[in-house]
């Protein structure tokens, strides 16, 4: 609550220090120590119902769907054939909406460490929440380190919807959990991972890409535009185990129809190339990973 002063929320942290985000909050709708985090949702003046955990802004009503969409299109875009799917974390149910939105996907299983996030979500990010209802959804709540101990060679694609490498998921920007990652992929898997921010943590992806690198045939790295996480943009982690594929032309261009069946408001295939091209400052240091 401290981070609320005069009406405004301020979001400042270690990993972006000497900048900060404020929203201006017209009422806070929930909040609870979990097992875990701190979990806060607050109604905000103009974006809507916000989720923070630790502290830290996870989703706004208002811009949730830039990050949602591409980080579940990216993959299930690049995939012939993606009829099985794991997200890790995603709580929120964001991530999992757009997943069962793809025709392809036959059945999905979110695994979350935190329920607590789950049922806040449910109740006060509806529009989130809906996949949460899909018949294609196993939900586990649990570690998604040994469920993927536990599911070997399983999934065509796996998406890593963490909060930053803080706290409870500083592990998910590890080598180990790529290596779990490769093992729970079936051959020709790919793999798309909340990749922190080139303005903020270059030297982070430069050596989470250089251990992928060492891990996978086809390595890339993409971003995308939202007002509300730090520096306006948040980046995604790309591996596939297939040689052939090529994360910059999707290999399933949506059409028109489908897009507007989807309800996509952020992703298309042209969004899709672009996502891939980087500012020369972030290009020349990742080419060198
Ligand atoms: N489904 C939405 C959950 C969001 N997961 C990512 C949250 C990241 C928040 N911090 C962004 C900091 C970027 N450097």
């Amino acid at each position: 609550m401290d981070q609320i002063k005069d009406g405004w929320f301020t979001e400042s942290c270690a990993l972006w220090p000497g900048q900060a985000m404020s929203l201006q909050v017209e009422e806070v709708l929930y909040q609870k120590k979990s097992k875990f985090q701190d979990v806060m949702v607050f109604k905000s003046k103009t974006y809507g119902n916000v989720l923070v955990l630790d502290g830290v802004i996870q989703c706004t009503e208002r811009d949730e769907f830039a990050y949602q969409e591409m980080i579940a299109s990216l993959p299930l875009c690049s995939h012939p054939c993606p009829k099985k799917v794991l997200v890790i974390g995603g709580g929120d149910g964001g991530v999992l909406r757009e997943v069962v939105k793809h025709p392809l996907v036959e059945s999905v299983v979110l695994c979350e460490i935190d329920e607590d996030v789950i049922n806040a979500s449910k109740k006060y990010l509806p529009e989130m929440a809906k996949g949460f209802f899909s018949p294609k959804l196993t939900l586990h709540i649990g570690d998604g380190f040994e469920f993927m101990k536990e599911n070997q060679d399983a999934f065509d694609i796996i998406i890593t919807d963490s909060s930053d490498p803080v706290g409870p998921a500083e592990s998910l920007f590890k080598e180990s959990y790529y290596k779990l990652m490769k093992a729970a992929l079936r051959s020709g898997g790919i793999l798309c991972s909340q990749g922190e921010c080139q303005w903020l943590h270059l030297e982070l992806i430069k050596e989470m890409q250089t251990f992928c690198k060492t891990l996978f045939p086809v390595v890339d790295y993409a971003y995308t535009t939202i007002p509300t996480y730090p520096s306006g943009q948040i980046g995604f982690m790309l591996c596939s185990k297939n040689p052939e594929t090529n994360f910059r032309e999707p290999v399933k261009a949506l059409s028109k129809e489908e897009m507007e069946s989807m309800n996509l408001k952020y992703y298309n295939p042209e969004i899709h190339k672009a996502s891939f091209v980087l500012p020369e400052f972030a290009r020349k240091v990742l080419s060198e990973a």
